[in-house]
């Protein structure tokens, strides 16, 4: 089973600012002049963390982070201000330019698979690979089995502390009722709504629980930015067209990708991994027999690694 590379420091950081009032931020790690990669955080709105720059050997990637508008180290925080899927490639355009890449390699899981299957429609000739994790194609039925029914089935006891805050007679639609206390201005009712959201999410995230998880994405700062940003895009559709990623795989069936997506997902039911292969033939699916959605659970970790290790190669 390959692990994870070891922990490391960025070689250099960047503020970008792009739209107002948003200021990115961007770091890179690794070989200066190896293969670039960009890593796309989930979310929308959990930031990067540390541990994600070790998927990568740093002997071979250029290894390039950011914090997607209005979290993480970017500023300001839990904007939703100009802050939509459209901005978001913008950016990372944007990066790609400010830092003078020509291709790059695209790794990104959950809301990071979202972004990054849109991003390389947009942009075909930009990326040199995909490295995908629990696919999110982020339709109306694919936000609604996390939000409204479906992981309750599955979870009756986290699920009634996610509803707890909310009403009876404003629970049929529960991301409507969460975006009126995350966007309302009560600090403590729109703190407490934060943090019940996105503990929903993480004690989901993975097939054996993780208090490690659960403490780190219950963290205020990060529980913050999460929830209102995943609940403003999630209200819009994550202002795509209904089945838009599907609809346009022509536009990147030639690029070389990798898939990996844990059995016991729970956040992103595996069916989207295979309705994403399904269109996508050419595109290499690995089944993670043990896992559920973290990209953090051991076998998770051996297939990202060995995708990163196996892509490395063949684009050397
Ligand atoms: N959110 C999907 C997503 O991107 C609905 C995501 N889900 N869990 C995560 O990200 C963590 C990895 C942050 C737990």
């Amino acid at each position: 089973m390959k692990k994870l590379y070891p922990a490391l420091k960025p070689y250099v950081k960047h503020s970008l600012a792009v739209d107002k009032p948003h200021v990115l931020y961007v770091e890179e790690c690794g070989n200066p002049s190896g293969i670039p990669v960009v890593f796309l955080h989930g979310g929308p709105g959990a930031g990067c963390d540390p541990s994600h720059r070790r998927f990568f050997d740093p002997d071979i990637y250029r290894i390039i982070l950011f914090d997607q508008r209005g979290c993480g180290q970017s500023r300001p925080h839990a904007s939703l201000e100009a802050n939509n899927t459209a901005a978001l490639i913008a950016d990372i355009e944007h990066i790609r330019e400010h830092l003078t890449i020509d291709r790059w390699v695209v790794f990104g899981g959950s809301w990071g698979s979202t972004l990054g299957l849109l991003y390389a429609q947009a942009h075909p000739e930009r990326v040199s690979g995909l490295v995908l994790r629990g696919i999110f194609l982020c339709r109306q039925q694919d936000i609604h089995w996390f939000y409204q029914h479906g992981a309750s089935q599955v979870f009756p006891d986290y699920w009634q502390d996610f509803i707890d805050p909310i009403p009876e007679n404003e629970r049929d639609n529960l991301v409507q009722a969460y975006s009126r206390r995350l966007f309302g201005d009560d600090e403590l009712a729109r703190m407490a709504a934060a943090k019940a959201w996105s503990k929903w999410e993480a004690r989901c995230a993975s097939l054996r629980p993780s208090a490690e998880l659960v403490s780190s994405l219950s963290e205020p700062h990060t529980a913050l930015s999460m929830a209102r940003i995943e609940c403003h895009y999630f209200i819009h559709d994550a202002f795509l067209q209904p089945n838009e990623i599907l609809d346009n795989m022509d536009r990147i069936q030639h690029i070389p990708a990798m898939i990996v997506h844990g059995r016991y997902d729970m956040v992103c039911p595996i069916q989207q991994a295979f309705d994403l292969k399904k269109a996508w033939p050419e595109a290499a699916l690995s089944v993670v027999a043990d896992a559920g959605h973290s990209a953090f659970e051991a076998g998770t970790v051996d297939a990202l690694v060995s995708a990163t290790h196996a892509l490395g190669v063949s684009l050397t």
